[in-house]
């Protein structure tokens, strides 16, 4: 293990060698990249031990696909999973340097959109962890998701340069690349022995360069690879070109090739049917399945051997193409017989659904699937001619059936609808909470639930307390191991052990303390970036989560407008003081989301500035929702606000990172707060409003807004403030989008209005009691157990990949 001199020595000898910086000319950029070396070096030995053990022992390997990996920063993370945090921090102190402000300056590596991209990280955290062969692959995007500032309240999307300075946890694999192909033509063939078979060919190709990024366990040297593409353009490509003189259209040409991995695609819930994304999924889908085949084949001869070894995970349909790629292995390269290479697919696939929203899942135009990837339309039809075939000999007669079941839908131009494919071709399917499993299988794949029993099967979500408890919280985690020991960092449900402590007022006193301190850094933090004052004795009632209308930011707004005219009309009233906290992106085509910015920050500059109101009540809109900002956010939250429209969600994670650092939750029964609920207890928590059978009862009796603006004297006078321009007395229908979708919308804000306020008022009742909310937020962070992304991988270890954990032996550095 390395001590603090050792530490500070490879330092200095980091900056010396690798920097060639001096210490009285070191930027902190340069500081920051000597200890990144340092600890990199030590991952690395974990790393290549844990590759060679695998090789060894010919483990059954799992592969997590995903398009999006929201990996947040990994200075602290690597110190804290390699146990010399403390080490590291003295050292640095030694050296004149403080930890903290160093830790800043690492770009955050943001590569996903939300939920979907931060699940993967979890979960590769898990995997390592529990000592579990399992690999990421994805895309090395140059471009993360945007920066959101603000300009006169509206968000503006900045690029993402976080490669700008270099990174140093990544390993660029020059010779790890692998072509890929687009376009052309399939040519049908008969082989010597009669049998037909398939060339595609004339097409243009792009290679796949592999970066390399190591995924250390906690308190184990088992340490696991991220692998990410990059596009280069192929050689062949550039020659035709260059041979014939033509050396700026090579040069363009290139470009062009390499603007594959440009950019991470912003849009969550809403798929944008553009020819680059297609683009994308099959090239990192392709590269990565021809490494899995290499990986394979260099330690057996028998492809037939392959799901023995191999399993592979889709996070959610955007590497779906995979089933069709390997199809197209087998068949193509290998000469399987269509039987042989069907079976082994489907043994091999396993799918996540992460979404129900009809605008999310992913269809792609049949003509495009032709221009792009001719071969795989075929396969794909193939697939859906043989399945149509066993559906109705097991439906007779039902045609309808035909029709919804289809791989292509005929609604419309027609369209490859992936998340079909993904049902038919893989072994199981999930969904990531019960309510939203349910769902799936009643609602979306009805059909297929009843023609694969067993298929869809339930893995609701969890998220890592390394990084959302013992990293981002750092004094609850220290009280929490003084109280019960430190076996709760990977047995989460040793948190149990603080049930008893609840009803001590001594622990509730250190307990809240810690809470406090956590919010005076958080006004801080608050004041520093957007010169706001708060009053950190406030409650800080927090809502962080990507802006769409069906997680309900305006239900919350509504809230806030109600608490101020409330305050307005009785200037003397004594209310619980608020500061109500929002985070999140917008997409960028998103209009009503971002009119939705636009509002809560106008809101916001109202009620700041507005002398009666004081300190009872504020808004602030932290800019530029990430994984760092939500570490700063969550250790500091009172209350959770998850109150999606029920049956939208499909799980949240956020629930469980707020409620795993003592915030009690206000929600619907809806996603994994159902089983938050179940945990915790229902005295423990905050529900309100209409459950997800009451908003199909409504939908179907008739919803009508303006029936509960009629009889809400309270909403009605938020509304109208809304329309007359009270937030934006420069132009006065500004809002008007807003009352147009709140009253034509899908997402029943008014019909869960009155009930959401009388909740709140009940938030207010217990925050008026510190000893008991301390108590239920104690019994909060006590039953979060279940919530463990641990527990989640384990399932899916057992359940759907069958592969085990690999013995290790100790650190070797
Ligand atoms: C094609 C455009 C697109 C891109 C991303 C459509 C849909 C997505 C994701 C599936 C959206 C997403 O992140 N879903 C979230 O997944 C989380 C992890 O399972 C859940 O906790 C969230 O409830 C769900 O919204």
């Amino acid at each position: 293990m390395l001590d603090v001199n050792t530490i500070k020595k490879n330092i200095l000898n980091n900056l010396r060698i690798i920097i060639a910086k001096t210490p009285e000319t070191a930027t902190d950029m340069d500081w920051f990249n000597a200890i990144a070396y340092t600890l990199r070096r030590c991952l690395t030995e974990h790393w290549m031990a844990s590759t060679h053990k695998y090789y060894q022992q010919d483990t059954k390997r799992v592969y997590y696909l995903s398009l999006e990996f929201l990996m947040g920063r990994s200075l602290i993370k690597s110190m804290l999973n390699l146990g010399i945090y403390e080490e590291c921090e003295q050292a640095l102190e030694q050296l004149g340097l403080s930890l903290d402000e160093l830790a800043e300056i690492e770009p955050e590596p943001a590569l996903g959109n939300g939920g979907l991209g931060r699940l993967a990280a979890c979960f590769l955290d898990s995997m390592a962890s529990l000592n579990l062969p399992g690999y990421g692959y994805g895309i090395r995007y140059e471009y993360g998701i945007f920066q959101q500032q603000f300009e006169n309240g509206y968000q503006v999307e900045h690029p993402d340069n976080w490669l700008r300075y270099s990174n140093p946890w990544e390993f660029s694999r020059p010779e790890v690349l692998y072509p890929v192909h687009f376009g052309g033509q399939v040519v049908e063939y008969q082989d010597e022995q009669g049998r037909k078979g398939y060339d595609w060919k004339d097409t243009e190709e792009v290679m796949a360069m592999a970066y390399d990024t190591p995924i250390p366990g906690y308190a184990t040297p088992s340490t696991n690879n991220l692998r990410l593409w990059t596009a280069k353009a192929s050689r062949d490509f550039d020659l035709q070109y260059f041979s014939q003189g033509n050396y700026i259209k090579a040069v363009e040409d290139k470009n062009h090739s390499e603007n594959l991995s440009k950019v991470l695609y912003p849009e969550d819930t809403h798929q944008m049917g553009r020819e680059l994304r297609l683009r994308q999924e099959y090239f990192f889908v392709s590269a990565s399945l021809q490494d899995i085949i290499r990986r394979y084949l260099a330690k057996h001869d028998d492809i037939r051997g392959l799901p023995d070894k191999v399993a592979i995970q889709l996070n959610d349909t955007h590497p779906a193409l995979a089933i069709p790629e390997l199809l197209r292995f087998l068949l193509d390269h290998f000469h399987l017989s269509w039987e042989e290479a069907w079976e082994l697919t489907v043994r091999i696939f396993a799918y996540t659904n992460h979404t129900l929203l009809p605008e999310a899942l992913e269809t792609w135009p049949v003509w495009l699937f032709e221009k792009l990837l001719p071969r795989h339309l075929l396969i794909i039809y193939k697939i859906n001619h043989r399945f149509l075939k066993d559906v109705s000999y097991h439906f007779p007669g039902d045609m309808d059936a035909l029709r919804r079941m289809s791989l292509i839908g005929e609604e419309g131009e027609k369209h490859v609808r992936m998340s079909h494919l993904a049902v038919v071709g893989s072994h199981k399917v999930n969904g990531v909470a019960q309510l939203h499993t349910q769902l799936m299988k009643t609602t979306l794949f009805a059909d297929f639930d009843r023609f694969f029993p067993g298929r869809i099967i339930n893995k609701t979500n969890g998220i890592t307390p390394r990084s959302w408890l013992h990293q981002a919280n750092r004094p609850l985690a220290q009280l929490i191991t003084q109280s019960i020991g430190q076996a709760w960092v990977t047995e989460l449900s040793h948190l149990k052990k603080l049930i008893p402590l609840a009803d001590e007022q001594k622990f509730r006193s250190e307990f809240r303390e810690i809470k406090q301190n956590n919010k005076f850094k958080l006004a801080a933090f608050i004041k520093k970036e957007l010169g706001l004052e708060i009053n950190a004795h406030s409650m800080f009632d927090v809502q962080i989560k990507r802006i769409h209308e069906y997680k309900r930011q305006l239900l919350n707004l509504l809230h806030v407008i109600t608490r101020y005219n409330q305050i307005r009309a009785n200037p003397n009233i004594e209310l619980i003081p608020r500061t109500v906290i929002f985070a999140g992106k917008a997409a960028p085509g998103y209009t009503i989301a971002k009119l939705i910015i636009k509002l809560i920050n106008s809101v916001a500059d109202i009620i700041n500035h507005d002398p009666v109101i004081g300190s009872r009540l504020k808004v602030v809109f932290i800019p530029n929702y990430n994984v760092s900002n939500a570490m700063r956010i969550i250790p500091a939250a009172d209350l959770s606000e998850q109150i999606s429209t029920a049956g939208m969600e499909a799980s949240g994670t956020g629930n469980m990172k707020l409620a795993l650092n003592g915030a009690l939750t206000i929600g619907t029964l809806d996603g994994a707060n159902v089983e938050i609920r179940e945990e915790v207890g229902n005295e423990n928590i905050f529900i309100f409003g209409l459950s997800n059978h009451g908003v199909t009862d409504l939908k179907r009796r008739g919803y009508n807004a303006w029936d509960y603006y009629r009889e809400n004297p309270e909403l009605k006078q938020v509304l109208d403030m809304l329309s007359s321009g009270y937030f934006s007395p420069e132009a006065p229908s500004l809002f008007q989008p807003i009352i147009d979708a709140l009253t034509h919308g899908n997402f029943m804000v008014l019909a869960d209005y009155a009930d959401y306020i009388l909740c709140q008022k009940r938030v207010d009742e217990l925050y008026q009691q510190p000893e008991e909310w301390t108590r239920q937020a104690i019994l909060n962070v006590a039953n979060m157990g279940q919530f463990s992304s641990d527990r989640t991988i384990k399932e899916y270890a057992t359940e759907i990949w069958d592969v085990k954990p690999v013995e290790h032996q100790g650190f070797v550095c």
